[in-house]
Order: C-alpha cells, then sequence, then structure tokens
C-alpha cells in the first residue's frame, strides 16, 4: 500500500467533526441550502466545465468538458463528450478508470450541475476532481474538500449529481465546515434528490 495514498489531503478547511447527526438525506429543514428549483445564480464568465486539483488546489476552466478531462487526465483522454450532457459514456468511463499508479493525473470524481449527470437543457457545469493516485478501500477517507470552489459558478450549493471514478467514493456534507451528512458513502449519485443543491463539503474515500 503506498502511503501516499493514505495520507489525508486537506483541500480548504479540515474536517471538523465528522459527526454523523443529520443523517438521512435531505431530512433538515432548516438547514442551509441553495434553490429549490431552477438555478438561480447561472455563470458570470470563464468556461463552464472546470478542474481542481487536489495535489496542487489549482484550477481551470474551459468551454468543453472534453478539454477539462484532457486537463484532468494530464492529456491521456482526449475524446471525452464535448458538452457535458449526460454522464461521460463507457469508453471514456473506461478510460478514466485506467488512471492508475505512474499516471500524472488521475480522476477522483465528476460533479455535476444538474441531476442526471447534466442530462438537462443548458446551461451545463462540471467539476472534475482530480489526484495523482486512485482511491484506497471505499470507506477509508482520502481527503476533505470544503468550502467548494467559487469558479464561473459557485461550486456551493450547487451539485445535483455526481460520479466517482478510480475507486473513489464521497460523502456530501451540507456546511463547509463538514457538518451535516447529506449523503453518505456513495460511488455516484444520479440525482442527489433533496439533498439538491445543499453540498458544501465533499469527503472523497
Ligand atoms: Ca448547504
Ligand atoms: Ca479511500
Amino acid at each position: 500500500m503506498n502511503k501516499l495514498r493514505r495520507n489525508c489531503i486537506s483541500v480548504g478547511l479540515a474536517a471538523a467533526a465528522l459527526t454523523v447527526a443529520g443523517l438521512a438525506a435531505g431530512t433538515s429543514a432548516a438547514a442551509e441550502s441553495g434553490p429549490d428549483n431552477g438555478k438561480t445564480d447561472q455563470a458570470k464568465s470563464g468556461g463552464s466545465h472546470c478542474t481542481l486539483s487536489v495535489k496542487t488546489r489549482a484550477t481551470q476552466c474551459f468551454d468543453t468538458f472534453r478539454e477539462a478531462i484532457a486537463q484532468a487526465t494530464a492529456g491521456r483522454v482526449t475524446d471525452a463528450n464535448l458538452s457535458g450532457l449526460a454522464s461521460v459514456d463507457g469508453k471514456t468511463a473506461a478510460e478514466l478508470n485506467e488512471g492508475g499508479f505512474g499516471t500524472a493525473s488521475v480522476v477522483h470524481g465528476i460533479q455535476y450541475y444538474w441531476e442526471n449527470f447534466n442530462n438537462h437543457p443548458p446551461p451545463l457545469h462540471t467539476l472534475t476532481v482530480s489526484g495523482t493516485a486512485p482511491c484506497t478501500t471505499p470507506t477509508e477517507t482520502e481527503y476533505v474538500l470544503a468550502p467548494l470552489p467559487i469558479l464561473s459558478i459557485n461550486w456551493n450549493n450547487n451539485i445535483r449529481s455526481f460520479q466517482g471514478f478510480n475507486h473513489c467514493w464521497q460523502r456530501m456534507w451540507d456546511h463547509p465546515e463538514c457538518s451535516g451528512l447529506l449523503w453518505d458513502y456513495s460511488a455516484n449519485s444520479a440525482d442527489l434528490g433533496a439533498a439538491r443543491d445543499r453540498t458544501e463539503c465533499i469527503i472523497f474515500s
């Protein structure tokens, strides 16, 4: 087991308290939340398809999903679909999951602005998070991402679906200090349901 993989890389605030209070998606009516229905805080500027490296904390945004995936994989995967519409296809998913040791950049998760992996009319936005190695066993924490980045959109309270890659699972929390569990260990979700537009902390595991 590579020791590097076992280190917890804290991006932004560290998880202060990993309590499971509030478990069960979307049951806390008083919890801070984003828009209930239509998205209101649309992109102001910059490309809609962004990447975040957990190693360098660098972010970049691109006009196309294809460009974002190419950057997130250090040029290894260059044929992802252009728009970010719907989930990555099976071929691209397989390519993303080939990212193992020795590759420069390994995709851990893609966050989608809309439910059903962005299978929705525009505007479409994606946030692809990458690291330098695959994740370890699903319930062993890799790192905390909180608060979420503010790029062409503010990703806080704006995720409706996500996909994990390279053995990475996600837990989603309502607040930037990683409290108020919204969504427990999962490899993906096509629709966060009552937890839509509420995530401000993701723990990758
Ligand atoms: Ca929230
Ligand atoms: Ca893990």
